[in-house]
C-alpha cells in the first residue's frame, strides 16, 4: 500500500460539503477518497450526490453506500476529485492508464473545481513520459493509429491479457509514447481534429489544485 496515496485521498474529503454533487474519478489513489467519503456518509450523514468516472467506480461506490446520480438529473458538478498519471509544472495533467479517460474528462470539465489526488512520482516537469492514452473508434483503428503516429509517438494498441482493451465507451486505447510532450494543449487539440480520435489523455487548463503527499505529510499545489 503506498500511504501517501491514502493521505492524499482521504484529505481530499476535507473538500466536500454537505448537498455537493460530487465527480468521482478513478483510480487506487481516488479508492482512498471513496472510502473515507463513504465513511463521512455513513457516521456524519453527509448529504452528497455522486457522479462516477468509471464503471469500476460507479461498482465501488455503490459497494460503499455513496448515493449516485447521473447527467439527467443533474446540471452541474461541484466538485471532482481524481487522479492521474503525470502532473506538469502548469498542473496539466497525463491521464487514461486505468482506461476511463473520456468518461473522466467529461465530468472533471464540468466541475465547478477540479481537485486532483496523486503520489508524488506523479510530479513530472514535461509530460509523456507516461505513455499518452488516446480513445479511438475500433472502426479502422489502425489507420487512426497510423495518422497519430505521424505527431512523432508510437502507438501501441491497448491490450487486456490476450484480448484487445475495450473501453467502457465501447472504443480501444492506444497508448502513445511520446519523447517528451512540450505543447500539450496544441498536441491535444491537433489529435482532436483526426477522424477516429474520440479524446486524448491530455487534461490542459483544467486543474484547480493537487493534493499530495511526501513523506506522511500533505503537499499542496495550486497556483
Ligand atoms: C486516473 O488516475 C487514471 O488516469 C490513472 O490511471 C489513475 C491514476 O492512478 P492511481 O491513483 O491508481 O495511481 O485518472
Amino acid at each position: 500500500m503506498d500511504i501517501n496515496k491514502k493521505i492524499a485521498g482521504e484529505e481530499a474529503v476535507n473538500y466536500i460539503k454537505d448537498g455537493m454533487t460530487i465527480g468521482l474519478g478513478s483510480g487506487s489513489t481516488v479508492n482512498w477518497m471513496l472510502k473515507k467519503l463513504a465513511n463521512r456518509v455513513k457516521n456524519e450523514g453527509l448529504n452528497i450526490k455522486g457522479i462516477p468516472t468509471s464503471i469500476k467506480t460507479e461498482l465501488l461506490a455503490k459497494d460503499l453506500g455513496i448515493p449516485l446520480t447521473n447527467f439527467t438529473d443533474v446540471e452541474q458538478i461541484d466538485l471532482a476529485i481524481d487522479g492521474a498519471d503525470e502532473v506538469d509544472n502548469n498542473l496539466n495533467l497525463l491521464k487514461g492508464g486505468g482506461g476511463s479517460l473520456v468518461r473522466e474528462k467529461i465530468v472533471d470539465a464540468m466541475a465547478k473545481k477540479l481537485i486532483i489526488i496523486i503520489d508524488e512520482s506523479k510530479l513530472v516537469t514535461h509530460l509523456g513520459a507516461f505513455p499518452l492514452p488516446i480513445e479511438i473508434l475500433p472502426f479502422g483503428w489502425n489507420i487512426t493509429a497510423k495518422h497519430i503516429a505521424n505527431f512523432g509517438c508510437e502507438p501501441i494498441l491497448r491490450k487486456k491479457e490476450e484480448d484487445v482493451f475495450v473501453s467502457d465507451n465501447g472504443n480501444y486505447i492506444l497508448d502513445c509514447k511520446f519523447d517528451r510532450i512540450l505543447h500539450p494543449k496544441s498536441l491535444h487539440e491537433n489529435l482532436k481534429l483526426l477522424v477516429g480520435v474520440v479524446e486524448t489523455g491530455l487534461f490542459v487548463g483544467m486543474t484547480d489544485k493537487v493534493i499530495t503527499a511526501r513523506n506522511g505529510e500533505i503537499v499542496m499545489i495550486q497556483h
